[in-house]
């Protein structure tokens, strides 16, 4: 009996379109979903004149495998995982590779894969962005977990990936979880760009009294510069579309928005590394507050609402700030994210390929844009920077940008329409490059109150000094 070169369990939408896309570039398949019509509508569907194999239940689908064993694990995060995971193991012998390619908590996943090497068993966890048409014609692949398991799968899911220049959008990342790391990382900046996005559309609308055909044309011409991405194009066509009456769908769309949980995480991971991550938390904090529509109705009844648009005249400067603070904007959320991946590798110790992971987002994922080839250049830039501020390339183009970016934050703040990710980003922005900040004060502060010391700009800081503050007003180094 000819064996198959992969087991998938889980034929959703992402398990099924791996499947066809897999199979699209010769691989042979065995395919297992729990409810087994699912399985049979999916043969029915597309079997035909394709080498897959349909299993009735684990034990069928791991009988049919070659040696080692690869097995793609599609289903849902969480105890579904873990319950495949469970159902597998008996079943399995020392050697054979269990990918999870669902969107798993990297924790998760560093804990299955101690777990499961113990029993000889090379579990990968990995992160696969660019939904149902990514996963059918070309996803971006985050691997990470058994580096023993990536010559085996290596060629498969490199088969499978978007391509840039020839280039698979796939590389390994990692020991334990950090291919889940990098994909929640991912979905974080995808929060932070989609945010950024959505403010800019607000402010155009309810500030400078656009309709939506001119919003349209607007971010079809950004498409055609430094902004062009994924999430530039799609919003463009969501603005052109017509409800059933011809009136702008997307006026018709309630204001709230949901989320399953990656951009919590990755605001949750920075508060744990300590990493300013000011961006993709706001724009979490964003989606929280969308969420309390009722609230918001009655605190616009008792607060009062949005003074008047900016007169025509002006509104042209007005667009080319609004482009100039979502471009300066995106870069500093980027600039985030990686300081929170150079953290985490640090912590984790994961030697993390920044660079790379920056080509793995440039195509077959929802982030994917232009400006992600800007990045790897400067990964790749000796030495290399600190931050990606303090790049040359990225430094001179905030120095440009700055002023339209200014401009929009204040035309926010003027009309008082919220915009948290641009103006929390400019923040952070004027925070950074700052010599010397206000932290002094706060400093000072802690000593008068709970007599936590201080460092002197004037002495090494690991002495610290406190002063007596209520009392005769001496300072004194503390031993
Ligand atoms: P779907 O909801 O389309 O499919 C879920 C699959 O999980 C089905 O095959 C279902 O089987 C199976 N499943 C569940 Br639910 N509980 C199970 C259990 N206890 N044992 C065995 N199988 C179980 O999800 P999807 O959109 O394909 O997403 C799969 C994973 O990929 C998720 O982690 C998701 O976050 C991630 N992801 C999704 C996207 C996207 O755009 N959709 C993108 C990137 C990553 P059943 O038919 O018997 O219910």
């Amino acid at each position: 009996m000819i064996q198959s070169d992969m087991g998938v369990v889980g034929l959703g939408v992402m398990g099924a379109n791996l499947a066809l896309n897999l199979s699209d570039k010769g691989f042979r398949l065995s395919v297992y979903n729990r409810t087994g019509a699912v399985a049979s509508e999916f043969i029915r569907a597309h079997g035909q004149g394709r080498a897959i194999a349909v299993a009735d239940d684990l034990e069928g689908l791991v009988s049919q495998l070659g040696s080692p064993r690869v097995i793609l694990v599609m289903v849902t995060a969480g105890r579904a995982v873990e319950g495949v995971i469970e159902q597998l193991l008996p079943l399995l012998e020392a050697g054979d590779i269990l990918i999870d390619g669902g969107n798993s908590n990297y924790q998760d996943t560093d804990r299955r894969w101690r777990a499961l090497a113990a029993k000889g068993i090379h579990f990968v966890g990995m992160g696969v962005s660019g939904g149902e048409d990514g996963a059918r014609f070309g996803p971006s692949l985050m691997p990470g977990g058994a580096a023993a398991a990536w010559p085996v799968i290596r060629d498969m899911f490199q088969a499978i990936a978007a391509k840039v220049d020839g280039m698979p959008c796939c590389q390994w990342l990692g020991e334990g979880g950090a291919g889940h790391y990098v994909k929640m990382i991912h979905n974080g900046i995808e929060y932070g760009d989609m945010q950024l996005i959505a403010e800019v559309c607000h402010l155009m609308q309810h500030a400078l009294g656009l309709d939506h055909d001119t919003m349209a044309d607007c971010f079809e011409a950004w498409n055609g510069g430094r902004l062009e991405s994924y999430l530039i194009q799609i919003t463009a066509r969501i603005l052109r579309q017509r409800d059933r009456d011809g009136s702008p769908l997307v006026d018709s769309i309630l204001d709230k928005a949901g989320q399953k949980g990656t951009g919590v995480w990755t605001a949750q991971d920075a508060l744990d590394n300590a990493v300013p991550l000011t961006l993709i938390s706001e724009a979490v904090h964003a989606r929280m507050l969308s969420a309390r529509k009722s609230e918001r109705v009655a605190a616009a009844a008792l607060l009062g609402s949005v003074p008047a648009v900016v007169p025509e005249p002006d509104r042209a400067v007005y667009l080319d700030a609004l482009h100039d603070a979502l471009y300066a904007a995106k870069l500093v959320s980027y600039t985030q994210g990686f300081m929170l991946m150079q953290a985490a590798a640090g912590k984790n110790g994961w030697a993390l390929p920044f660079g790379d992971i920056a080509l793995l987002w440039r195509a077959g994922c929802i982030i994917r844009s232009r400006f992600l080839g800007d990045i790897k250049n400067s990964f790749e830039r000796q030495p290399v920077p600190l931050s990606l501020l303090q790049d040359p390339f990225f430094a001179a183009e905030l120095r440009s940008a700055q002023a339209g970016w200014r401009k929009a934050v204040m035309l926010a703040v003027g009309h008082g329409i919220a915009a948290p990710a641009l103006g929390s980003a400019l923040a952070f922005y004027d925070g950074y490059r700052c010599a010397r900040g206000s932290a002094n004060i706060i400093q000072a502060q802690r000593d008068f109150f709970g007599a936590h010391a201080y460092q002197r700009i004037d002495r090494d800081e690991t002495t610290r000094f406190h002063t007596r503050w209520m009392g005769d007003g001496v300072e004194e180094p503390l031993p």
